[in-house]
């Protein structure tokens, strides 16, 4: 048996596995215990990458649909077909009319990841639509206008740190996010251990709240006003102590002034923790050593996302903690490109045609795909082409881009599985297995809890007639040149990007090769203060007050406390990856996992049984779902996961077929739901109602 390390590509914790084979099978799929980063940890999706690897359901060769079926086809028809389709749209139409969504797997894989620009580039569109914006925008908006770079997203030091305060995450089930750390649980102990805390602030009483020093419900959507009133009771208590970085804060000034209104008090009355937990949260993290304050998903795809990342950041500069070690800190990877000047970003530069939502890192919110679909006029989108992605699934209000998708004169998708999305396309271009392709994390290792770099080596050859998807990017581009009379954009093999990159990189002595020699991953140290270094905003200082943050204040003064509704948020589970690993077996069996969680009183309240079938209302859609009573969400809200029960759109069986059952939480989000000054999409803290089924 002959045993092979690799970084697992699912999630953002990147853990090392050791996989064995035997006869070119997958024997055992372990944590890698001498790996540098994850030092043997793994969760139960590790091991599914078997499942993913062997599916029959996962496609081979490229499809051409037929009516609602998919046949076989050549590569070369299958580039033919979509390089002419394109190129013929975007003449007649105008590059516009062409658009393009990535979805989060991209982010997962280097070959992807490094030429996705390029194929933008080719279709000369700026119809162009990610999972950005329904996931971590408010984050990135706020290190551009604050730090200059949407990519100085800095990192909890969980290792170091003495208390660590987390807003909507839920790393037990995710494994963390925008915060690369395998072995969470292990880490939390470890923190634990030393006399440190961890405190959760959650409308759900999650698999991390249970464990972690403490736990307060959050009406969902009100932790803007939560956070700045911490902010407010460190100026008005004399608490901030910014420390070394004084002299780099521009607005510090005017920053009491501004906050005044946010009071705790107002605070408590809307989000239902008391003020007076309010101020201890406040005096806590600023009486810490070290602390950092963390937010994730919860924090981000709610009504105030931007106001949320805006906050935490000002708790941690204002308390010393940023830029510093046990607070939060900016990785030093290897490969630093992603830090580059060039990749610094931009906001609101152009907006879309339909609703004028403003373009971030040149996406617009996907929010807005299906208007643009719709909506007749110079630039209407016609064709579309999906890659890693499934926004049926995982954006707001599915049902109606389902149906807009419908509409399409053409859409291709590179993918490897017919889902609620794919099942649109006119050709799928599936790429080869994950495990048939090297491996390098591009995107994660830069939010890594530690400098570590590591190469991962095809576990298996890919089969002759197998693509990389950066070679089915390559096909279509060259496809799609000649149809239109151009020249190709120059798709380049992710391994001699690597190699190079290394070896211009800022650690001596490395190289692909030297990569190769450590397959457990090189230990580059310990994060380290560099903020002063990095900056890269025009005042040359950290900006306390973006204008936009300013400008949204008002909607967020005028948010009321709850009434009698209940409010929709989402909820992951550690056997589960957004919409696509429920084909295996091994992650979908045991108890069901998809009921709508609700509190004993407000079922009581409205004569619902545990186990019933209820309506479950919103402004887009009913959908009749089983209810699970628990005390562990608070009363007025009502929690779902998403990514499930789409198997059978239409009669079309999905190869999600296993997902069978419960619905999609996004056929009840709402695509006029955004945080109005990022565009990202809220999906959490959605207005519903929920009734007892006839
Ligand atoms: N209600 C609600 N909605 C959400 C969220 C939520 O919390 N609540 N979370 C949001 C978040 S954070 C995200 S990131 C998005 C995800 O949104 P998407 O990225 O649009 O959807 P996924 O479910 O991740 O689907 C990924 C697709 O990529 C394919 N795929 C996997 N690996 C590869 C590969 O190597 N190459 C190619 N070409 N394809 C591959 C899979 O087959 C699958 O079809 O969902 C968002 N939607
Ligand atoms: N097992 C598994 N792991 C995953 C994924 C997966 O689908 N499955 N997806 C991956 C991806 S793409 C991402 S982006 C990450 C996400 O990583 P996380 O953000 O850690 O994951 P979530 O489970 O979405 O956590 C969001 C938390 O916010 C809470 N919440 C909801 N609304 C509010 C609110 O208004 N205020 C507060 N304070 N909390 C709120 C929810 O109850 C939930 O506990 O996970 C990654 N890892
Ligand atoms: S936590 Fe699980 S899914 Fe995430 S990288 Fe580790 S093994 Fe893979
Ligand atoms: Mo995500």
């Amino acid at each position: 048996m002959a045993a092979h390390y690799r970084a697992c590509h699912l999630c953002e914790a990147i853990c090392g596995l050791e996989i064995t084979t035997e006869d070119g099978r997958i024997a055992t799929v372990r944590g890698d215990k001498a790996d540098v980063l994850s030092r043997g940890h793994i969760c139960p999706k590790g091991v599914a990458l078997k499942d993913l690897h062997e599916d029959p359901d996962r496609l081979r060769h490229p499809v051409k649909r037929h009516g609602r079926d998919f046949v076989e086809i050549t590569w070369d028809e299958a580039f033919e077909t979509v390089g002419e389709r394109l190129a013929a749209i975007g003449r007649d139409h105008g590059g516009d009319a062409v658009a393009a969504y990535f979805g989060n797997p991209s982010v997962h894989s280097v070959g992807m990841l490094a030429n996705i620009g390029q194929v933008v580039r080719q279709l000369k569109t700026r119809s162009v639509f990610s999972a950005t914006s329904v996931d971590q925008l408010p984050h990135q908006l706020m290190a551009l206008w604050m730090f200059g770079h949407q990519n100085y997203l800095f990192v909890p030091d969980i290792d170091r740190t003495d208390l660590m305060l987390v807003f909507g995450a839920n790393p037990m089930a995710s494994n963390g996010s925008i915060m690369t750390v395998p072995d969470f649980p292990g880490r939390l102990a470890a923190l634990k251990a030393r006399g440190g805390r961890m405190v959760v602030v959650d409308p759900r009483r999650t698999e991390t709240a249970r464990v972690a020093s403490e736990h307060h419900f959050i009406r969902p959507g009100s932790d803007a006003l939560v956070l700045l009133a911490m902010v407010q009771v460190l100026l008005a208590e004399g608490l901030a102590r910014p420390g070394a970085l004084a002299d780099l804060l521009a607005g510090l000034d005017r920053l009491a002034a501004v906050l005044a209104p946010f009071t705790p008090e107002r605070a408590a009355a809307v989000s239902g923790l008391p003020a007076e937990t309010i101020r201890a949260l406040a005096r806590a993290l600023a009486a810490a050593p070290r602390a950092a304050v963390y937010g994730r998903m919860g924090t981000s795809t709610q009504a105030f996302g931007t106001l949320c990342q805006w906050a935490i950041q000002l708790l941690n500069i204002l308390t010393g903690n940023f830029d510093r070690e046990g607070g939060t800190l900016l990785p030093h990877p290897a490969l630093p490109a992603g830090f580059a000047p060039r990749a610094a970003g931009g906001f609101d530069r152009w907006r879309s045609r339909v609703r004028h939502l403003p373009e971030f890192a040149a996406n617009f919110p996907v929010s807005t795909l299906a208007d643009e679909i719709e909506t007749a006029g110079p630039g209407q989108i016609r064709a579309l082409l999906t890659i890693a992605g499934n926004p049926v699934s995982s954006t707001p209000n599915g049902r109606r881009l389902d149906a807009a998708l419908a509409g399409l004169d053409f859409m291709a998708a590179v993918d490897f599985y017919v889902n609620e999305t794919t099942r649109h396309a006119h050709v799928i271009l599936p790429p080869c297995s994950p495990l048939e392709r090297g491996h390098y994390d591009l995107a994660l290792l830069p939010l890594a809890v530690r400098n570590v770099t590591r190469w991962s080596d095809p576990l298996f050859d890919k089969p002759a007639d197998a693509r990389h998807d950066w070679e089915i990017f390559a096909g279509i581009a060259a496809a799609h040149a000649k149809a239109s009379g151009g020249t190709p954009v120059n798709i380049l093999p992710p391994e001699l990007m690597i190699d190079l990159g290394l070896q211009a990189g800022p650690y001596p002595g490395l190289s692909l090769d030297a990569l190769r020699a450590a397959p457990h991953g090189i230990d580059l140290g310990p994060l380290r203060p560099s903020i002063r270094e990095r900056l890269l905003t025009a005042s040359g200082r950290i900006e306390l007050l973006p204008p936009g943050c300013l400008a949204d204040l008002p909607r967020l003064a005028a948010l009321a406390p709850a009434g009698d509704g209940l409010l929709l948020i989402g909820r992951r589970h550690v056997r589960s990856n957004n919409s696509w690993m429920h084909n295996s077996g091994r992650l979908v069996k045991g108890p069901v996992r998809h009921r709508l969680q609700m509190h004993p009183a407000d079922m009581e309240r409205r004569q619902i049984r545990d186990g019933a079938a209820v309506t479950v209302q919103s402004r887009t859609a009913a959908l009749r779902v089983e209810v699970e009573a628990t005390e562990d969400v608070m009363p007025g809200v009502v929690c779902l996961p998403h990514g499930w029960g789409q198997a059978t759109r239409d009669g079309v069986r999905l190869a999600v077929a296993n997902a069978a059952g419960g619905i999609s939480f996004n056929d009840l989000s709402d695509e006029l739901a955004l945080d109005a000054a990022s565009g990202n999409a809220v999906l959490n803290g959605l207005p519903v109602e929920v009734r007892p089924c006839p």
